[in-house]
């Protein structure tokens, strides 16, 4: 039942749920045979860096890894076996947006490649990638589709009835699956998704204009914001956004320690996408397993700080945070 929900979300044929957002990223690369090729972006969630650097490439899979900030970047990576094409937008944590239409047909064009979308931070509610073209949204249902924090779970949204059958097979033959009361709890957390998202989208949007107002934050990280390099791509090929956001500020590692350690709503916490605010520093949360220099190539700086904006009333999150700038930053 669930997957019937999930496909009817995208207006899709079909949809498949497996143990968690890597687990469906698992039974998805199992597609792959060895000496075949995948592109990836370069931003995309620390652990699904680590499942294509340090296994999916043991298991003779070649993997690149692309800046999709140029699409001349993409386009030189695929190769005649390639076979994947990876990315996700927005990005996880630096809310990059690509354009998805545009690299789906780039990849199309250029042979039997298959089009992975991580969907996660958006939902279908504010995306649908497989109307801009994309063959698999992939989600981790972990996050907002279920919402309270209380289940790990993926799934795959999918048109094409043969791949479907491939990953069906792949989801019985490994046991990538999820338990009976799970699909329950997220069947009926969707009941909510609209109105939380809506909600999510409220506070994240007020949060990310006051933190746009502090003078010792530097930048922020948000596609609603007109300020972000592709909000009209962004309103283009999205309905809105969630309540992920990032903001960098003017101190260092210090200052980042004081500022998780000084608020009392957030909680100090990996994961996004629940009802409750959470605050990490991806450098050694969701980004903590990469190399020094791949997260430094992400922009992913010790000054960087990652919000999950929740359902809380968003002024009580702006006192939050102000008193532990200021905590940071005296006089
Ligand atoms: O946690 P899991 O259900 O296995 O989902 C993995 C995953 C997949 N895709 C994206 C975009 C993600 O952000 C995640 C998980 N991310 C975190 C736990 C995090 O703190 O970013």
């Amino acid at each position: 039942m669930l997957e019937k929900c999930l496909a009817s979300l995208e207006e899709a044929k079909h949809a498949l749920t497996f143990a968690s957002g890597l687990g469906a990223q698992t039974a998805i690369l199992s597609i792959l045979s060895s000496e075949d090729h995948i592109v990836a972006s370069v931003d995309i969630y620390g652990g699904t860096r680590r499942l294509f650097e340090n296994y999916i490439s043991r298991k003779s899979v070649e993997v690149t890894f692309a800046d999709f900030d140029q699409y001349d970047n993409i386009s030189r990576a695929i190769k005649n076996n390639t076979k994947m094409l990876w990315f996700e937008s927005p990005t996880n944590p630096t809310l990059k947006i690509f354009d998805i239409e545009k690299i789906a047909k780039l990849a199309h064009d250029r042979g039997e490649i298959i089009v992975v979308l991580d969907n996660t931070f958006l939902t279908p509610y504010f995306q649908r990638p497989l109307e801009l073209g994309v063959d698999i949204s992939m989600y981790s249902l972990t996050k907002y589709l279920n919402g309270h924090s209380d289940v790990i779970m993926g799934a795959a949204v999918i048109n094409d009835s043969e791949l479907k059958n491939r990953l069906r097979y792949i989801q019985n033959c490994t046991g990538i699956i999820p338990s009976p009361h799970d699909c329950y709890l997220v069947n009926r957390s969707l009941k909510t998704l609209a109105i939380r998202l809506e909600q999510h989208q409220r506070n994240s949007i007020e949060v990310a204009k006051y933190l746009e107002t502090h003078a010792r934050v530097v930048r922020v990280f948000h596609p609603g914001l007109k300020s972000h390099p592709n909000h009209e791509l962004f309103k283009k090929q999205a309905r809105g956004h969630s309540g992920v956001l990032s903001f960098s500020h003017s101190g260092g590692r210090h200052e980042s320690y004081i500022i998780l350690s000084s608020v009392k709503i957030f909680a100090m916490a990996e994961s996004l996408g629940g009802f409750e605010s959470l605050i990490g520093l991806p450098t050694l949360t969701s980004h903590g397993s990469l190399d020094k220099h791949v997260k430094e190539a992400m922009g992913i700086t010790e000054n960087l700080i990652r919000l999950s904006i929740g359902l809380e009333d968003p002024e009580d999150l702006i006192v939050d945070l102000e008193g532990a700038l200021k905590k940071a930053f005296p006089g």
